[in-house]
């Protein structure tokens, strides 16, 4: 950690960084699109390539000293093109929304259909929210999943039938279930619609064979790099080489200005670490954590939608409780863990109030908790739960949980 170096400029700052790495080494971090990067992969963010201005790509900058930063650019493009099985890769997006973005600017008009994951079932604000740029200037038709968390398939080619949309997404920031990728090309096929597959939060289940690939049937693959594949915050679009020159136009000039060359370089880290075979174990660990917990979760008496998972995350659903998602989330920060608020299918709870709280284990598992481990956090959770109103038992929940921060130290 560079704190002494930032203290010496800015106390106050610094004072603010140091109680932030406090707050993540004593809670049990259970936000799904979480995790904590190697530190090669921060001390990347944190070079000299802060300085630099790349407006364009590799070998093609408008402004001249990109020797290195070329070099950088290109070892992030090759790893990420190697890591995933696609033809090209632009590293450049700062975010997952911006890659989507660029897709969007790349492959539609305005005003043309697209059909996606709807926002409260578990898609993403850049998939058609009314509220983001692509439910603005898009029409947009939206699926859903059914009680069980699971997407109606049947459904999904009902509608594109009917809406014939010029793309479909498939991809979401919350669920737990395969997403059958062969299936949404067939259907995209029958429209002659492009497929967007948006794979921000499973990119490291992809990478390792933990989850299938969307490679050989999107004609775009969209990511962020810090969830799953624990990168550093940004994001990439991968596509066919055909679509190659027109995604990196759409990236820039069309939605971006200069790249951030350092959080490149911490991409290329971290898409070089993905590529080692301990990155092949950490995946199959997300799977086991997962599994565990949802295991003790249910064991303990809590439903969860689709009663289990088959990636890194789950929905916690309080309906038979008669508690909300907003109050449990804060039970759960005062027992030491923190997690979010999530709408169930159906929820009778506003999208600010929520009947679920979304788990997910890949931070966790970086830590080290292995099975057993995850057993106990279920159990922490499940009795925060029930126990919610008794500070007592809280504050007893709370030592379990530093007990577990305390076993797995963190930087
Ligand atoms: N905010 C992210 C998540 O939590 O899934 C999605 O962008």
């Amino acid at each position: 950690m560079e704190l002494d170096i930032i203290k010496s400029t800015d106390s106050e700052v610094a004072e603010l960084i140091e109680k932030e790495l406090e707050r993540q080494r004593n809670t049990l971090e259970l936000i799904a699109s979480e995790n904590f990067t190697s530190k090669a992969v921060m001390a990347a963010c944190g070079t000299v390539l802060t300085n630099k201005y790349a407006e364009g790509k590799p070998h093609k900058r408008f402004y001249n000293g990109c020797e290195n930063v070329d070099a950088i650019e290109e070892l992030a493009q090759k790893r990420c093109c190697e890591l995933f099985g696609v033809e090209h890769a632009n590293v450049q997006p700062h975010s997952g929304a911006q890659a989507n973005m660029a897709v969007f600017l790349y492959a539609l008009k305005p005003g043309d259909t697209v059909l996606g994951m709807d926002l409260s079932n578990g898609g993403h604000l850049s998939h058609g929210s009314p509220v983001n740029f692509s439910g603005m200037y898009f029409n947009i038709v939206s699926y859903g999943v059914n009680e069980n968390g699971e997407i109606d398939y049947e459904d999904v080619e009902k509608k594109a039938l009917e809406c014939k949309p010029k793309m479909i997404i498939c991809g979401a920031s919350n669920y737990s279930k395969i997403i059958d990728f062969k299936r949404f090309k067939e259907i995209a096929d029958k429209v002659g619609a492009y497929l967007m597959a948006d794979i921000a939060h499973i990119a490291a289940l992809v990478a390792t064979g933990e989850h299938p690939s969307p490679a050989e049937y999107a004609d775009f693959v969209t990511t962020t790099t810090h969830k799953t594949l624990r990168g550093p915050r940004g994001g990439i679009v991968m596509c066919k080489q055909e679509h190659a020159l027109g995604i990196d136009k759409a990236v820039f000039p069309g939605i971006q200005g200069g790249p951030l060359e350092h959080i490149i370089a911490a991409k290329a880290v971290a898409l070089k670490e993905a590529l080692k075979p301990e990155f092949k174990e950490y995946a199959k660990q997300i799977i086991k954590n997962a599994k565990a917990l949802a295991d003790s979760l249910m064991s303990n008496g809590m439903d969860i939608i689709g009663n289990g998972t088959e990636n890194h995350l789950m929905t916690l659903d309080l309906r038979k409780y008669g508690k909300t998602g907003k109050d449990i989330a804060n039970v759960l920060e005062e027992v030491g863990i923190t997690a979010n608020k999530n709408t169930v299918p159906n929820d009778p709870q506003s999208p600010f109030v929520t009947s679920g709280i979304r788990l997910g284990v890949p931070a966790l598992t970086t830590r080290g908790l292995k099975e057993d481990d995850m057993k106990e956090v279920g159990e922490i959770i499940a009795l925060a739960v029930l126990n919610s109103d008794d500070k007592e038992k809280l504050a007893q929940l709370r030592e379990r949980s530093q007990k577990l921060c305390d076993k797995y130290p963190l930087y």
